[in-house]
């Protein structure tokens, strides 16, 4: 059976007209680190409690066409009984399921990671497919350290697996978000993470290529070029968003459905500036959007912290930032 023409129709819906994708799949653990630094408990309910506010935000889906669920939230219930995916499809917002199991040592590089979760992956795809998600997300982790990290072995070993995942996705009819996060961790400059963001994306399409991956069926969810958060001289914002903007002009095909950025630990007033920068350097080859977690949800995070259960408080925030990377994503 072909799905060729709905994951080009899905592809194209996930970055049409500057809306974005609210990355909402942190794991348990990573979920309940978040809670527990501002004071929140972390259980089953607590966690769905909190994604329920999320979504149920009212005008969600004028900003975000799709969320990136985990696997505790994509088999839970609303509290009125509803799937979570049947839920999001009402709202006319897609559903999309991290399927990585997580970054794990590189064997001979204990430094670096491979992500894994490629073993039964065809089974769990189809079966996520008939419950409702449309897209899948898989992200690499490359960290930046002197000149010896990233090692070539890191580089190769996690595109290998990045075009691995993508190309099950795609015989599975599930649209493939590609996420090689190059980490801002660090003391490095904004030209080694141009240089390494370069070498990663580099391999990360040859790998696509090599394995056969429909561009036009897979969305790019790429970290920006930006100078290490420890950095003694960061650089301007619109430096960012040039050489982020350079580096993707080099290594990222046309026909790419879009490009939906990661904020990786940025401020969230940052990374709309960036996006918003980005965007004014157009036109650029492919729609260029955000697939944000932390820089949408840390201030209802925040708000929710202080007065939980008060859904419009934290609703608000939620619909505040999404609402302004809408605007910059359709900045001209
Ligand atoms: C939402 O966080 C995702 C990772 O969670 P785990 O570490 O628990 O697996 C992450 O992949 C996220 O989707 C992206 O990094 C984008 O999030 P940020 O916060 O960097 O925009």
């Amino acid at each position: 059976m072909s799905y060729k023409s709905d994951m080009e129709a899905v592809a194209a819906k996930m970055v049409a007209g500057g809306k974005g994708i609210l990355a909402a799949d942190e794991s348990s653990p990573t979920l309940t680190k978040r809670f527990e630094a501002l004071g929140l408990q972390s259980t089953f309910e607590t966690r769905r409690d909190w994604r329920e506010m999320l979504f149920s935000t009212p005008d969600l889906s004028n900003w975000i066409s799709g969320t990136i669920l985990f696997d505790e939230t994509f088999r839970q219930q609303t509290s009125q009984g509803v799937s979570i995916p049947d839920y999001l499809k009402s709202l006319d917002i897609l559903t999309g399921i991290k399927v990585d199991t997580g970054a794990k040592p590189l064997p001979s590089r204990p430094n670096e990671t491979i992500t894994e979760g490629l073993d039964g992956l065809s089974q769990r795809l189809a079966e996520y497919r008939s419950l409702g998600a449309t897209f899948a997300k898989w992200r690499a982790v490359i960290k930046i350290e002197g000149e010896d990290l990233p090692s070539r072995t890191a580089v190769l070993t996690n595109a290998h697996a990045l075009a691995r995942y993508a190309k099950l996705c795609q015989s599975e009819g599930i649209v493939p978000i590609v996420e090689p996060e190059v980490l801002m961790d660090g003391l490095h400059s904004l030209e080694r993470s141009f240089e390494v963001t370069s070498a990663v994306l580099h391999e990360v399409f040859c790998e696509l290529w090599d394995q056969e991956v429909a561009y036009n069926q897979m969305v790019l969810k790429p970290s920006m070029v930006i100078s290490g958060k420890g950095a003694a001289d960061r650089a301007t914002p619109q430096e960012v968003a040039s050489a982020s903007v350079e580096c993707y002009k080099n290594h990222v095909p046309a026909s790419v459905a879009g490009i939906a950025l990661l904020s990786g630990g940025q401020s969230d007033v940052e990374a709309t500036e960036h996006l918003r920068l980005m965007n004014e350097l157009g036109p650029l080859p492919w729609p260029l959007t955000f697939s944000y977690g932390r820089a949408l949800q840390d201030p209802a995070m925040a708000a929710w912290a202080k007065e939980t259960g008060n859904l419009e408080l934290a609703q608000s925030q939620l619909a505040g930032r999404a609402s302004a990377n809408f605007a910059a994503a359709n900045t001209r």
